[in-house]
């Protein structure tokens, strides 16, 4: 359970404490994670060194940064298993990856009674995005439901799969289930009837072994903030011919060939889908971040996360008025539950004047709150850093919550 107990001393803000001298108990790793110092340490270095714009100047500056820039993407092309880090696109984040390849890839070639198949478990990052091109282009979203544990069913997704079906966009880990679906088995049966494989890697990247060539998708989506990077980098990766056919959704600096008076020709890969001054000392962090999980290894991450949910779930279901929602296997560091009789953010404002950090809300699913049948939960999340005894505060912070509500029996 300990195994990278050590870690904690490389985060500095878990060492903080809050609401008048609590311990930080910080629960909301699916939200953003928090950042070892080695992260912090490579974009100081690179603002206090090398920084300069990329891809544009010949002076030493602008060379190191480019370096710096271009390895960042090989080092994230390498973590997901991808052979050509050109098919590595920067973008913000899972949201931007997913509305470009919405807006870009999808919008053009969709027609009338088209289909685009995702499922009732989606964040609205990647829903939203195809409401809109379903919007512009007459295409129809249809949605794969759900078993009564909350792990995908796979006869509804077999059925919801037909000719129709150009496009399958499906997340590879709920934010709010924890679900890890069988992201493999999809994108065989969807390729099979001739669609497109957008996956959202938002919380599987950061927190187990993602490999695109096992998988056997055709884009992947996921941002920096969620595995131990800064905010504003993610990640679109795709296959070369789909990123290729993809007309740019910005114009600008850096994604051109060439610009004439009658018009302008594009760049290659991946300069083509990156107008404008990018993120660079993000991609650094970024960078870093990968390298961290990588020495710390991401099936040690997998395992750790495994024990530490195992664990809550054990602990949480021993509260006579805790509900739990999500599947016992094949799921992530995620555990959403409501307090019956206590709204989510009460339960949430209770923790937090304890130190406990965890979201409440609708966690941007409300198609799945819906199939839940509940307005809101609570939700804690784990990662690298997060402690057992972090998950005895969480059931202590509880009890205190039954007793100020009255709900302990
Ligand atoms: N979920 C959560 O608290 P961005 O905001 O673009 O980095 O990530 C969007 C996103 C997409 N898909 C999934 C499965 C996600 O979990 C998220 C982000 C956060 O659950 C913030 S809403």
């Amino acid at each position: 359970m300990h195994e990278l107990a050590r870690c904690r001393q490389d985060f500095p803000i878990l060492a903080r404490t809050v609401r008048g001298g609590r311990p930080l108990v910080y629960l909301d790793s699916a939200a953003t994670t928090q950042k070892p110092v080695q992260v912090l340490q490579a974009m100081e270095r690179y603002y206090r060194e090398d920084n300069a714009n990329v891809h544009r100047a010949v002076h030493e500056l602008a060379e190191r940064a480019t370096q710096a820039f271009e390895q960042a993407r090989l080092r994230v092309a390498r973590f997901i298993g991808a052979d050509d880090p050109h098919c590595v696109i920067f973008v913000r984040n899972t949201t931007e990856a997913i509305n470009l390849v919405a807006r870009s890839w999808a919008q053009p070639r969709l027609r009338e009674g088209d289909e685009i198949l995702v499922s009732l478990m989606e964040h609205h990052s990647n829903l939203v995005p195809w409401y809109m091109v379903a919007r512009q282009t007459g295409a129809r979203v249809r949605f794969a439901g759900l078993l009564p544990d909350g792990r995908l069913d796979m006869d509804s997704l077999r059925e919801k799969l037909t000719p129709r079906t150009r496009v399958v966009a499906i997340a590879h880990q709920s934010n709010v289930l924890g679900t890890i679906n069988p992201v493999q088995e999809i994108a065989e049966l969807a390729h099979q009837a001739g669609a497109v494989v957008v996956v959202d890697g938002a919380q599987s990247v950061p927190h187990m072994p993602v490999d695109v060539r096992r998988l056997g998708c055709d884009f992947l989506a996921f941002s920096g903030h969620k595995m131990l990077g800064p905010t504003g980098i993610g990640v679109l990766w795709g296959r070369r011919e789909l990123l290729e056919s993809m007309e740019p959704l910005f114009g600008g600096g850096e994604m051109i060939r060439e610009v004439t008076l009658q018009g302008a020709t594009w760049n290659d890969l991946p300069h083509r889908l990156e107008a404008g001054t990018p993120a660079i000392a993000e991609a650094v962090g970024l960078a870093a971040a990968v390298e961290y999980l990588e020495a710390v290894g991401m099936e040690a991450v997998r395992r750790h996360e495994q024990e530490l949910v195992g664990y809550a779930l054990q602990r949480l279901g021993e509260l006579p008025d805790v509900e739990l929602y999500g599947p016992s296997q094949q799921r992530g560091g995620v555990v959403a539950f409501n307090v019956r009789g206590v709204h989510a953010h009460d339960v949430a404002t209770i923790l937090d004047q304890q130190g406990i950090a965890v979201r409440a809300g609708h966690h941007c699913a409300q198609p799945l709150m819906g199939w839940l049948d509940v307005p809101a939960t609570v939700r804690a999340s784990f990662y690298l850093y997060t402690l057992p005894e972090e998950i005895e505060a969480l059931v202590e912070g509880l009890q205190a919550v039954r007793r100020i509500f009255g709900t302990s029996r």
